[in-house]
């Protein structure tokens, strides 16, 4: 009888290692309010792809390495300090109030608004000293608090979460520490602005825990962000002007260096191509003018890469 024998084992190749999950950023905007529009319409034009389909709570980009999730700007910053998001776009005041471990990346230029004191009126406010003493009804308390601390006053911080502005009007607090764009909230509840606590706008902010993989896609993203918004920040302007008024001319004009120059047909005429900044235009052209230019065009620049 010969010995049972066990099947010696099939011989089997190594198996092949798993590839290393391909990274992955995650990033947290407003699901619905003032930010959350502008921010999808800011990865759009870093050319990300997000469906339009119904409103989801996350969504992955069709061709960058991107997740999507779609929260309330209050929580941004917690999700962020905590890695469930890597990254996030929310309005800077709400970054400092909510005081989370996180890093501010790049600001984006838009949600500008400021954090103010506000005072009925018919107050005759004479300075952050009138604040000793009184009732402050806000939404921001933290950053209230930083702020009063600073100025040396002691007031009682009335918190509420919403309609900060009626609250003098119904007796529950002397002023109020509110978010103002126009100020025509303000106005409309009989207020007046008294102070400036802190401007704000929208913020790319970070996650302190990013590993290397994901620190390298941010870079990436932050490249887009901030050609797009330097584009938007600048104008690209054409004109034609007589050749003696080139030098004077080239002078003006700030650019990204010298502007270029190209003869036109009309013999003693050229154009000059260049950048100028958005803000100071009105002023560029004036002078412009003044010196002899024509047949000004002033054009948007789509991404701008210095
Ligand atoms: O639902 P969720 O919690 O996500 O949103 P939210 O209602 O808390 O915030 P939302 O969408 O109103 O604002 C998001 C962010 O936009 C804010 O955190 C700011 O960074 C920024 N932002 C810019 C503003 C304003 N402008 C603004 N005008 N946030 C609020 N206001 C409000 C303000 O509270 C006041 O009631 O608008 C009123 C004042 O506006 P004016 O123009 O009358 O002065
Ligand atoms: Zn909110």
């Amino acid at each position: 009888m010969t010995p049972k024998t066990q099947n010696p084992k099939p011989k089997t190749q190594n198996p092949k290692p798993e590839p290393p999950p391909s990274p992955l950023l995650r990033i947290a905007i407003q699901k619905s309010g003032r930010l959350s529009e502008k921010s999808q319409q800011l990865l759009q034009s870093c050319g990300i792809s997000l469906s339009n389909g119904s409103r989801k709570l996350k969504m992955k980009a069709s061709n960058f390495p991107l997740e999507v999730l779609f929260l309330r700007d209050d929580d941004i910053p917690q999700y962020v300090s905590e890695g469930v998001a890597d990254i996030g776009v929310v309005g800077e005041n709400v970054m400092i109030e909510k005081n989370k471990e996180v890093q501010k990346i790049e600001p984006l230029g838009f949600g500008k608004c400021r954090l103010s004191l506000a005072v009925r009126r018919e107050i005759a406010y004479s300075g952050a000293d009138w604040l000793e003493g009184k009732k402050i009804a806000t939404s921001y308390p933290h950053i209230l608090r930083q702020y009063l601390k600073e100025k040396g006053v002691r007031a009682e911080i009335e918190e509420i979460s919403g309609s900060v502005e009626i609250a003098p009007g119904i007796g529950l607090a002397d002023a109020v520490c509110d978010i103002v764009s126009t100020g025509s909230t303000l106005l409309m509840n009989g207020l007046k602005e008294a102070e400036t606590v802190i401007t704000s706008q929208a913020v790319l902010i970070a996650s302190p825990q990013l590993n290397e993989a994901k620190q390298a896609l941010l870079n990436k993203l932050l490249f887009r962000i901030r050609a797009v918004n330097t584009a938007q920040q600048n104008k690209y302007i054409l004109l034609n002007a007589p050749n003696s008024a080139i030098q004077t001319i080239s002078n003006i004009l700030p650019g990204m260096k010298s502007p270029s120059i190209l003869p036109l047909a009309e013999p003693g005429w050229s154009s000059l191509h260049s950048v100028v900044k958005e803000d100071e235009f009105w002023e560029v052209i004036d002078r412009l003018k003044a010196a002899g230019a024509e047949g000004i065009l002033v054009c948007p620049i789509e991404k701008m890469v210095l």
